[in-house]
């Protein structure tokens, strides 16, 4: 598929999606949101696929957020279908059955530090800088970012940054939970890249379940959230991998899991 704003790539059971417009910094204009869409769709059906990493293109950029020169002149109706495509692509991204990282080479601005927060884990460089500078163009968060941020630091943190729309480097977002590793530069994607393997290596459906569970849970009650746990936990009794992970164990082998 011939895409002009982003890369599809494939490491086996490993997709890599790259934003790629790195003379504007990566930052999401229409046409790449619609892209990262059609992207997520095709990782969604390709049942072979077993992790995602989400990046920049080039060294300078993860995404600097949405594109500001393409949103200073929009009309409300514009707006809002730019609104709509961006929710859309938030939300299929957090609810991908397979996890995602992102590996953040650089700036993670506004929609971009957004898309960071909509993947399950986030590794950073150490020139990485994240921030929702949205107050300072008159605006808000408005792809989810109130919200997220707020869930991964607490309340105080996520005001003092959506607030002062100050960005913090990569060691400070190491320090209040935003980023769980800070990596040089060069050795980010061979960091996401070994993380993903470990992660190919389990079982695809117990992380789908695990994935879910915390995801639904994390907003719920503690009794609900168990009761969701137990569910998934039972379901995965009726899989083939749950079979195969167990009696791997008692066989003193590697478990091959097949998703099913
Ligand atoms: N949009 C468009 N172009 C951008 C850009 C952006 N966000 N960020 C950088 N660029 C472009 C620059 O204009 C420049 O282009 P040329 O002048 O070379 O043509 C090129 O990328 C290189 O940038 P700089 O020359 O500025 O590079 P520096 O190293 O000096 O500075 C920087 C890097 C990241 C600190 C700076 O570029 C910067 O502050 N960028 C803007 C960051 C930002 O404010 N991002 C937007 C956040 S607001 C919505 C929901 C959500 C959103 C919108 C709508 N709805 C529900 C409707 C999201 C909003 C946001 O993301």
């Amino acid at each position: 598929m011939g895409y002009e704003t982003i890369r599809l790539e494939y490491e086996e059971q490993l997709a890599i999606l790259t934003i790629d417009r790195p003379k504007a910094l990566n930052a999401f204009n229409a046409k790449a949101l619609q892209e990262v869409e059609l992207a997520l769709r095709v990782v969604h059906h390709n049942a072979q696929l077993r992790a995602l990493i989400v990046t920049g293109s080039g060294e300078k950029a993860f995404v600097a957020g949405a594109d500001i020169a393409e949103m200073v002149e929009m009309t409300p109706t514009q707006a809002r279908e730019f609104a709509g495509i961006g929710h859309r692509v938030f939300h299929m991204m957090e609810t991908l059955s397979i996890p995602t990282i992102a590996a953040v080479n650089g700036f993670a601005l506004g929609g971009g530090c957004e898309l960071a927060l909509c993947c399950d884990l986030i590794y950073a460089s150490e020139n990485a800088k994240l921030g929702l500078p949205e107050v300072t163009l008159g605006v808000i968060p408005g792809f989810g970012g109130t919200q997220r941020l707020t869930r991964l630091v607490g309340r105080v943190r996520a005001k003092e940054l959506i607030f002062t729309g100050e960005m913090v480097d990569a060691a400070k977002a190491k320090e209040i939970g935003l980023v769980l590793e800070v990596l040089p530069a060069d050795r980010l994607m061979e960091h996401c890249r070994s993380v993903a393997h470990k992660l190919l290596k389990r079982g695809p459906l117990a992380i789908a379940q695990a994935k879910r569970v915390i995801e639904f849970g994390a907003d719920g009650d503690l009794r609900s959230a168990n009761e969701l746990e137990r569910q998934g936990f039972s379901m995965l009794f009726g899989s083939e991998d749950q079979r195969e992970g167990m009696r791997a164990f008692l066989e003193k082998r590697q478990p091959m899991f097949k998703g099913r």
